[in-house]
């Protein structure tokens, strides 16, 4: 029997530094209510989705810090969030900052969760590739301050049998990286969860600003191909506290296709139908890993950090 799931990317417009908690839960809650009437089992928040992009501030005050993050999930303000998807019957994947002790010592996350149609948290994930820098940069219109906020995530890239599919999870610029997805295809999955924040102009790379919508659906676009599965990129978009964030959440095909795309950088809900048999086309051909890989080529990848030139000839 074949297995479809409607998905939705439930893209966010701003978020203004002085909106409560409460408030951004108020609008996530629209989101998921118009994505149910149009069908969709699955809603994809964006990363942080809770608040302001808060690494584009240098802060020191460890109270100031913490004010970003969520000590407890769900908290108070966030399980409205859980009722409505017990109530609905609609999962979601929802980015925010975490704040846990573990082992003993505070610990700072980027993270996503997984939650079920239950309203339980199914799975959990910690962004990997944290960007930008931990310093302050003079001269520049903002920071991007990920290092100085965050630890790597420590749960590596798992994926869940949840919803009947298998789904998999990570965190904005994680979705540059070929590893991301890889790590996840090699766990058979057919669906990989991405929110997303942009910032524009870079403070990586500025050069290349005029191409970020580009390169934000080309990384989506190569990782649901590469790997046979659907991918759905959603972004917190729009000029926010006087900084522009990209736009152009969109929902993959495992063909690369872009089967769904916002046109707005306001709230918006995109939708698609996943026929997710439609990932055995390729698990099953061109990229069949079992009988193409070649792994005894690959030892670099995990034995090699940074890229060393050949020794001069
Ligand atoms: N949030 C996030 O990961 N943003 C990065 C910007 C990198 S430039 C410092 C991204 O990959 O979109």
């Amino acid at each position: 029997m074949s297995r479809t799931l409607i998905v939705a990317a439930a893209q966010t417009g701003p978020i203004a530094r002085s909106e409560s908690r409460a408030a951004v839960v108020r609008r996530l809650l629209a989101l998921l209510e118009e994505a149910h009437g149009r069908g969709a089992r699955l809603v994809v928040f964006p990363e942080l989705a809770l608040t302001t992009f808060f690494p584009r501030w240098w802060m020191d005050d460890p109270a100031e810090i913490d004010a970003w993050f969520e000590t407890e999930m769900p908290g108070p303000e966030t399980r409205p969030l859980f009722e409505a998807a017990a109530r609905l019957g609609v999962g979601f994947y929802l980015g925010y900052a975490e704040r846990v002790t573990e082992g003993g010592r505070i610990r700072h996350f980027n993270t996503a969760i997984l939650v079920d149609r239950q309203g339980r948290i199914a799975g959990r994930y910690r962004k990997v590739h944290l960007p930008g820098h931990s310093e302050y940069l003079p001269n520049r219109p903002y920071q991007h301050l990920e290092k100085k906020y965050f630890e790597p995530g420590d749960l590596g890239f798992p994926v869940w049998r949840v919803m009947d599919a298998n789904i998999g999870m990570c965190i904005c610029n994680d979705r540059r990286w070929p590893e991301t997805y890889r790590v996840m295809g090699l766990q058979d999955v057919e669906l990989v969860l991405v929110g997303y924040n942009t910032p524009i102009p870079s403070v990586m790379t500025p050069q290349y600003d005029h191409l970020a919508a580009f390169h934000n659906h080309l990384s989506l676009q190569a990782g649901a191909y590469q790997n046979a599965c659907f991918v759905v990129g959603t972004a917190k978009a729009g000029k926010e506290e006087g900084s522009d964030l990209l736009g152009g959440s969109c929902i993959v095909a495992p063909s690369g296709e872009i089967i769904a795309q916002a046109s707005t950088e306001d709230d918006e809900v995109i939708t698609a139908v996943c026929r997710l048999d439609l990932c055995r086309i390729n698990k099953g051909s061109t990229f069949n890993f079992a009988a193409h890989r070649r792994i005894e080529h690959y030892r670099l990848i995990t034995e090699r950090t940074g890229a060393e030139p050949p020794p001069a000839g």
